[in-house]
Parts: C-alpha cells; sequence; structure tokens
C-alpha cells in the first residue's frame, strides 16, 4: 500500500466512527462495472453499492439529467411545487403500476415510512382499535438501521444496547406461510418482507411461498409490503421481484438503484388506500421528492429501461450462476441467486469469507463477504458475458484455495 492509501485509512480510523470493517481498497473513480483504486488499479465492481449502482458507475444519461438539473433548482422543499415532481410520478407509476407515490431519501426512511403509513390505515381504514396494530415481520430481516427498525431485526449486533424500541411487532420464519397464518390476528395491518433476504445471505424462499402470502393477506385483509429497495430495479432479472411469482404487493418500498447511485432517492409505491390516509403535515421529509432527486431518478428508470438492463440481469445472471455452480471446489457448501443478486456459501472448515474477499481484490474483483461465510456477488445490471467469464475465472481460482 502507498503512503497515500495508509494517510487516508489513519485518517479515517482517527477521525471516522469505526462503525465499518472496509476491505482495504481506497476508490477515486468509477466507469461502468469497472472501478480503480488511488494507484490506478482497476476493479470489477461486484457489490454494485448494495445494489445502487445496478446502472453502472457513473452512468452518462444520468449524469447529464443529474448536472443540467443542478444548474437550474436542486431543492424547493414541499412547501412549493417542482416541476419535476409530477413526472416523477407519472414515470414511476407508469413504470410500476403503482396509483401512488410517496418519496423519501434513504431506503430506511421508506420503510418507517411504510410502517407510519399502513398502522394509519389500519386505524383509519381497517377498524383496529387505537395503538393496536400489529405487523409481522421475518427472522433475520434486513430493513434499515434506524431506531424502528433496528428494533425488528433478530441480529444481536443490531439489536444490542440500542433500546428500548417500539412495540407492535411479530416475527416468523421466513419463507414458511403456515407461520404466517397462525401470526395473522384481527389487529394485524402488514406483512413486511423482502422477497428474497440480502443481508442474510442471498435467501430465496420456497416457490409458491409469495402466491400462498398473497393469498393469506388478501384473505385477511393485511397489506403485504415488500421492500424491493435490495431486489426491485431489474436486480433479479424482473423490474420487481414479486414478478418472479406473479404477484402484486399493496405496498412496495424502492431505493438504491432508483437514483443509479448519484443520490439517496427512495419511494413508498401502494396501489391502494394506504398512501391516502396521509395528510398534510403527518408525514415528510425536507429533501424527499426534490427536483433534484426526481431528475436522478428519471434518468436512472429511463436507461434501465432503453438500455435493456432488466433483461441483461436475467441473461447474465443465469450465466453467473451457472458458472459458479461449475467451479468444483471443496470449499463451496452452496451457491444461490436469481438475476444478478447472487452469493457463494462457504463450507465453515474453508475459512472467513472475508480471506476470499480479500485474494479476489488482488485478482482485480470487489466483493463483500456478509455473515462469516457467505460471499455476496451483484455486479452492476450492465455486465457483459465476457466479463462474467472474466470474473468467473478469478472466482475458481480463488475459491480453489484453501484459507482456512
Ligand atoms: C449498510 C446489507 C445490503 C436493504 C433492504 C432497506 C435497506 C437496505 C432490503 C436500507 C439496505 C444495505 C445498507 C448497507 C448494507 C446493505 C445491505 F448487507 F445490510 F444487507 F444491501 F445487502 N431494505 N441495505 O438491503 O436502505 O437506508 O441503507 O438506504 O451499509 O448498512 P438504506
Amino acid at each position: 500500500m502507498s503512503s497515500s492509501v495508509i494517510d487516508f485509512l489513519a485518517t479515517e480510523a482517527r477521525l471516522g466512527t469505526h462503525n465499518y470493517e472496509p476491505i482495504g481498497v481506497v476508490l477515486s473513480r468509477g466507469e461502468g462495472v469497472w472501478v480503480w483504486d488511488t494507484e490506478g488499479n482497476r476493479y470489477l465492481d461486484c457489490l454494485s453499492a448494495y445494489s445502487a449502482v445496478s446502472q453502472g458507475h457513473c452512468h452518462p444519461k444520468i449524469l447529464a439529467a443529474m448536472v443540467e438539473q443542478a444548474h437550474r433548482l436542486t431543492l424547493t422543499s414541499r412547501a412549493f411545487h417542482n416541476d419535476q415532481l409530477a413526472p416523477f410520478y407519472e414515470e414511476i407509476a407508469a413504470l410500476t403500476g403503482s396509483h401512488k407515490v410517496l418519496p423519501m431519501n434513504s431506503g430506511a426512511e421508506a420503510v418507517e415510512s411504510a410502517i407510519k403509513s399502513v398502522r394509519k390505515w389500519g386505524y383509519e381504514v381497517k377498524g383496529v382499535p387505537d395503538g393496536q396494530a400489529e405487523i409481522i415481520v421475518c427472522a433475520d430481516n434486513f430493513h434499515g438501521r434506524t431506531l424502528g427498525v433496528v428494533g425488528f431485526s433478530t441480529d444481536p449486533e443490531t439489536l444490542k444496547h440500542f433500546g428500548p424500541f417500539a412495540p407492535g411487532f411479530k416475527i416468523i420464519p421466513f419463507g414458511d406461510a403456515a407461520a404466517l397464518e397462525e401470526a395473522i390476528t384481527p389487529n394485524t395491518v402488514a406483512f413486511l418482507v423482502e422477497p428474497i433476504q440480502g443481508e442474510a445471505g442471498v435467501i430465496i424462499p420456497p416457490a409458491g411461498y409469495f402466491t400462498k402470502v398473497r393469498e393469506l393477506c388478501t384473505a385477511n385483509n393485511v397489506m403485504l409490503v415488500l421492500d424491493e429497495i435490495q431486489t426491485g430495479l431489474g436486480r433479479t432479472g424482473k423490474l420487481l421481484a414479486e414478478q418472479h411469482e406473479g404477484i402484486e404487493a399493496d405496498v412496495t418500498l424502492l431505493g438504491k438503484a432508483l437514483s443509479g447511485g448519484f443520490y439517496p432517492v427512495s419511494a413508498v409505491l401502494s396501489n391502494n388506500d394506504v398512501l391516502g390516509t396521509l395528510r398534510p403535515g403527518q408525514h415528510g421529509s425536507t429533501f424527499g421528492g426534490n427536483p433534484l432527486a426526481c431528475a436522478v431518478a428519471r434518468a436512472a428508470m429511463r436507461v434501465l429501461v432503453e438500455e435493456g438492463m432488466i433483461e441483461n440481469a436475467g441473461t447474465q445472471g443465469a450465466r453467473f450462476l451457472q458458472g459458479l455452480k461449475d467451479i468444483r471446489a471443496n470449499t463451496i457448501r452452496e451457491v444461490r441467486g436469481r438475476g444478478l443478486m447472487l452469493a457463494v456459501e462457504l463450507h465453515p472448515e474453508a475459512g472467513r469469507a472475508r480471506r476470499y474477499c480479500e485474494a479476489l481484490q488482488g485478482k482485480g474483483i470487489l466483493a463483500k463477504d456478509t455473515h462469516e461465510h457467505t460471499i455476496r456477488i451483484a455486479p452492476p445490471l450492465v455486465i457483459t458475458s465476457d466479463q462474467v467469464d472474466w470474473a468467473l475465472e478469478q472466482f475458481a481460482t480463488t475459491l480453489t484455495q484453501d484459507f482456512s
């Protein structure tokens, strides 16, 4: 490592809160699937900022929209209208088939906003007694870092010493429709769930699970809230992961790739009257729906569709998954994935996934470990066959090494 890299790390260690343990690379430039470090080394980005940079780094059309808008108007607050919000609503509604949109900034804020609105819907439409609303969530969920959200995490690291937490959440196992049926009471207002659990290690539920979940929610007048912040906008090879089972959520949460990684933009989308319960003064955000965010999101959605990125995620995802499955290495316990949301789970005896990610870095690939033994792979959706094949060669040589 050069002295400048050491200086960056030392300054971060001295002044920054130590709430991350990044891989020792300092990035300074990105283009498409590639990023470069301060020393000029090039890497294939197999994380895409946790799926936010799906359109590829510094996509020229999103960049142009951002720069153009930044010259004109950046922030008005919602005290006034701006000329980007209505077209943003129109385009996101047309893309997703939603009827109502609530623009926010981070993913966690979208989750918090959904919780508030389904509770309000529960009291004002479903008729749940005030203060009694219940929301069902899944074990090993990840929905963000705010206090409301971490309170229903099942990960001790996430929870410990951050309480007391808000009541009103019930936790059931993921992928178990019978558990949902059992947990629903007359006071249940919503079931909040990820279509594929990301942080848990790319956990894909059994086929038919979401069909059954949809039926149970409909039968019991429970709002199905799908957190598509990571799975949405093409990541799994469909616009929304719900389409893999042909269902429709009542409330859909988007974030991350909604801006192509240029800016924090999230949204709550609803198909019915959930968002209709929010009246002036009851919810909001200084930056939510600002013209810069709207202009960036409009361009990010447009290129996703126009440049065939969703189909490409399906095609290249299948190629990547098959290639990983073909690697004969006794370090590998299981390979999972849908579209370009992939994971390699290592045998516990193979050593920590972190070591493999560091070895991959040496071969020009940036990937991130999760839960000790899983390597997460989520490249930008613009990746080509040649790039997938090259990445597979690097994975093959790395995974056949032994770091135990
Ligand atoms: C970090 C994981 C990914 C999310 C879902 C809401 C949010 C996220 C399904 C909140 C955020 C992130 C945040 C990032 C790590 C990351 C992550 F490893 F934790 F699980 F992507 F896989 N719903 N996911 O995945 O969105 O408020 O962050 O915009 O460093 O915490 P946010």
